[in-house]
C-alpha cells in the first residue's frame, strides 16, 4: 500500500509522459472519495490528474498521441461522473457511495 503510495506520487512529480499535453476542465462531483475515484481510475492508465473539490475543475496531463481529449472524458465517465464532454454511466453513479452522489449535470 505505501508502496503504491509512493509509486503514484514518483509517477505524478517525476513521471516522464511523452509528449505531454495538459488541459484543464469541469468535472461534476462532491467529495473527498469523489476525488480519489476520478484521479485513480486516470492514473490507472498513465494520465496525471489532480481534481479540486471546491472548483470541481480537473487538470490532467496525458500523452497526447496515446489518448485524444474525449478519451481522457470517456475515462472519467465511466467511472459515473459527468464532464462537460460526456455524461458519466448512470449504473456506475448508481453504485458510487451516497455521499459522493453529485447533482448531475444539467444537459
Ligand atoms: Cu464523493
Amino acid at each position: 500500500m505505501l508502496q503504491n503510495i509512493y509509486f503514484i506520487l514518483l509517477f505524478t512529480f517525476f513521471g516522464n509522459i511523452d509528449n505531454p499535453k495538459t488541459e484543464t476542465f469541469k468535472v461534476w462531483g462532491n467529495c473527498g472519495m469523489c476525488k480519489k475515484t476520478i484521479e485513480t481510475a486516470l492514473k490507472k492508465k498513465g494520465v496525471e490528474a489532480n481534481w479540486n473539490k471546491k472548483s470541481k475543475i480537473i487538470t490532467v496531463t496525458y500523452d497526447s498521441l496515446k489518448y485524444t481529449s474525449q478519451a481522457i472524458h470517456e475515462i472519467i465517465c465511466k467511472t459515473g461522473y459527468d464532464t462537460e464532454k460526456c455524461r458519466g454511466n448512470d449504473e456506475a453513479y448508481e453504485n458510487l457511495h451516497e455521499c459522493c452522489k453529485y447533482d448531475r449535470r444539467k444537459e
